[in-house]
């Protein structure tokens, strides 16, 4: 191309939006550690990225599931996509196990992927050793899923929690051995992490992460649970027994507090701390506890209207379900054709 033609054309062309993609496991009720981990982030990002989220229920199924639950809650997650605020006209929300390429692509990913890789993840361990009686090959496989599910986009950030971090750069390592053998195929992504210490512990145990699949209901935060209740579990939240409202390695259960406090606030640690000195901690869980709530109210309200009305969550998951797909079969085609799959002729 003529080099006064390729000026005008950087000129005119505007530069395409960064793609993001990312999921959550429809595999109950989403605590706050989902929505100030993940969820929050993702609707502050729609504007400015081309951004694409999955309900990812096939992985759900790598820890036993009963099957009417969990219908029920991949479209609770879907509603809560939107009642957190995602707009379905600025961001692809699609359910996983609608999209086959991605089950299609794992299983390729698979043989590019070593057993020591996998024996090395940190979920894997937890995993198993919190369900000793079904160490299945899926939960192994997990992160390939989860790889082939941020490949198929060609994903350049991938917002998650710090947990997942680990799966996210074994990504990276997955992609580019593929792309040692088989150049461009695909871009190499990066986990994009909320602002430092967005870890959200139990309430129980400060040490361990707020999981929504803990059995103890005080250890967890729902996002749709009601005022009385989110204050309820805060009150009851584990801490020390001193009162100074600080943040410190030493004070786990105040210093996740104080996180909490500070995510749904915007206030920083200094602050916090100023805020409360020489009050108790019974005044600062009760803050905590109404700050939480209050930001979690419209959020509860949106969902309940949501999941009233099925046939609109169902035209959102087709919609999203048909431009992922056609996204996501680019991808799997050219490695298909790359990796000397024969071509289907009609
Ligand atoms: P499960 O209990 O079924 O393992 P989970 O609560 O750990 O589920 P996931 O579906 O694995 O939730 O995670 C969804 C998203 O929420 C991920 O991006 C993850 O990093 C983030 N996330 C989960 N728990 C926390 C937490 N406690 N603090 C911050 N982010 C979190
Ligand atoms: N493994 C993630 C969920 C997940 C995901 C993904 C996140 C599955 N596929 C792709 C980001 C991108 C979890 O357990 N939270």
């Amino acid at each position: 191309m003529k080099l006064w033609l390729k000026l005008m054309n950087q000129e005119t062309t505007p530069t395409p939006k960064k793609r993001i993609f990312s999921g959550v496991q429809p595999t109950g009720n989403l605590t706050i550690g989902n929505y100030l981990g993940a969820i929050k982030n993702w609707t502050a990002l729609q504007n400015d990225y081309e951004c694409i989220y999955c309900v990812v229920n096939q992985h759900a199924i790598t820890v036993r599931q009963d099957p009417a639950h969990l219908r029920r809650a991949t479209y609770e997650t879907l509603a809560v996509y939107l009642a957190a605020g995602l707009d379905p006209e600025k961001n692809t929300l699609f359910i996983q196990s609608h999209v086959p390429a991605h089950a299609e692509l794992a299983w390729v990913l698979n043989c590019y992927t070593m057993f020591g890789e996998l024996s090395r993840m940190t979920q894997f361990k937890d995993k198993s050793a919190k369900h000793a009686d079904n160490i299945n090959a899926g939960l192994f496989t997990y992160p390939v899923l989860m790889a082939a599910d941020i490949l198929l986009y060609q994903a350049n950030l991938v917002p998650v929690g710090i947990d997942q971090k680990q799966h996210v750069e074994l990504t990276r390592d997955i992609a580019n051995r593929f792309n040692a053998i088989f150049p461009d195929t695909f871009t190499i992504p990066e986990p994009y992490l909320p602002r430092t210490g967005t870890k959200i512990a139990s309430l129980q145990d400060p040490t361990k992460k707020m999981s929504k699949s803990d059995e103890n209901e005080n250890a967890t935060v729902r996002i749709l649970d009601d005022k009385d209740t989110i204050i309820r579990k805060f009150k009851r939240a584990v801490t020390d027994s001193d009162s100074v409202v600080r943040y410190g390695e030493e004070k786990p259960g105040i210093s996740n507090l104080m996180t909490i406090y500070s995510c749904f606030t915007g206030k920083d640690f200094a602050e916090i701390e100023k805020e409360f000195d020489g009050k108790g901690y019974g005044d600062f869980k009760m803050a905590v506890g109404e700050a939480c709530a209050d930001a979690l109210t419209p959020v509860r309200t949106r969902f309940q209207e949501l999941m009233a009305d099925k046939a609109y969550l169902e035209s959102i998951a087709k919609a999203g379900a048909e431009h992922a797909a056609y996204i996501a079969r680019k991808t799997l085609s050219k490695v298909y054709r790359k990796v000397g799959f024969v071509e289907f002729k009609a």
